[in-house]
């Protein structure tokens, strides 16, 4: 069945219209590399964005792309997706600082080309993957996910990858391995705030190895039906939708496969305010505010009312079985 959404209709800037030559530029050869060497569906209407990214260059113009979209359970929300000006402008990178703003006026000194992601620890098979060989590993995927973050404002955002799990197999895991570390890029060089003390770099982050394995993991190479923008963590992230926002590490550049369960950075931190596990749970507060509700990004008018949030961020029919037993207010 094909749910129609408001999706459907939506219209966004191009990357063109809002990015720097130097970075649209990185952004079409990763295109290219999403669009050669992979069959189905998807990578087909990858190919037509690029087409069509290539006609309808002039500033003003709004081209409305086509989607395809993964039938994976929990992949597809009814929920009004957030416009792509405000996903890719309202962000928390912090390697390019604090404000809300900082990502996208700053990270257009990233370099996403070359770009490669090392495989350590626990697996049979570690290794260095180029960035083009990663994306052509799996078919690639639209999801709608929702994204809350711990700060609590949510935005509901379509994100095109593939689950986690098929970078996993590809490596195999040996029996020691039990979590799953994510280190994001820490470069001094274009990264303004790599180097204050705001969090101990690099951006680190950690999953089970059980929720890594979870089919609504993914790794995930664009959104809106484009490469990432830079300050959305291009050129690959972490998205887990069930958990608070700063467990998606992006920019990853390393994935380790542990015995013990890794050191997270906003854990270092602080350690009383967040824990390894993060799950989007309105029952457990934060030590400073309530996590019951939230504000959706879009809708932030005077007038707008609050949400309730949702346990495992409305993911709970998928994901509520990983927790079975478990404390979840020791294990917060
Ligand atoms: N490397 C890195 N990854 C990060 C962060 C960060 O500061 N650095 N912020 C996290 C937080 S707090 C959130 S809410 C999400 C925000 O993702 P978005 O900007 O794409 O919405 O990214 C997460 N991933
Ligand atoms: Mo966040």
């Amino acid at each position: 069945m094909l749910i129609r959404t408001d999706r459907d209709g939506l219209q966004h800037p191009i990357a063109s219209e809002i990015t720097p030559q130097g970075v649209y530029q990185d952004r079409r050869q990763i295109m290219k590399w999403m669009a050669t060497g992979v069959a189905g569906a998807a990578l087909a209407s990858w190919a037509q964005r690029e087409a069509l990214a290539q006609q309808i260059q002039k500033p003003g113009k709004h081209a409305a792309l086509a989607s395809t979209r993964s039938t994976a359970a929990g992949a597809v929300t009814m929920e009004k997706v957030t416009e792509f000006k405000d996903a890719s402008s309202y962000n928390n990178y912090y390697e390019f600082g604090t404000d809300k703003g900082d990502p996208a006026q700053n990270a257009h000194t990233l370099k996403t080309t070359p770009w490669t992601v090392e495989i350590e620890g626990a697996v049979k098979k570690p290794g260095k993957f180029a960035l083009e060989d990663l994306v052509k590993l799996a078919p690639q995927e639209e999801r709608i996910y929702r994204l809350r973050c711990v700060e609590g404002w949510s935005m509901v955002i379509p994100w095109v990858g593939y689950p986690l799990a098929r970078l996993i197999e590809k490596v195999e895991p040996t029996g020691n391995a039990r979590f799953v570390e994510f280190l994001s890029l820490a470069d001094p060089k274009t990264m303004p705030f790599v180097g204050s003390r705001v969090l101990d770099w690099p951006y680190a982050e950690g999953l089970r190895m059980d929720e890594a394995m979870h089919p609504l993991a993914l790794l995930t190479f664009g959104m809106y039906g484009e490469v990432l923008p830079n300050q959305n963590g291009a050129p690959v992230r972490l998205v887990v939708p069930w958990k608070y926002g700063f467990k998606s590490a992006k920019s990853i550049v390393k994935i380790r496969f542990l015995e013990q369960m890794p050191k997270t950075a906003w854990n270092k931190a602080a350690a009383q305010e967040y824990g390894f596990y993060s799950n989007v749970n309105p029952n457990v507060d934060h030590p400073r505010w309530s996590q019951s509700t939230e504000r959706r990004i879009g809708e932030d008018g005077l007038f707008a009312k609050k949400r309730k949030t949702l346990m495992f961020n409305g993911y709970e029919p998928q994901v509520g079985q990983l927790y079975a037993g478990m404390d979840l207010k020791k294990n917060f």
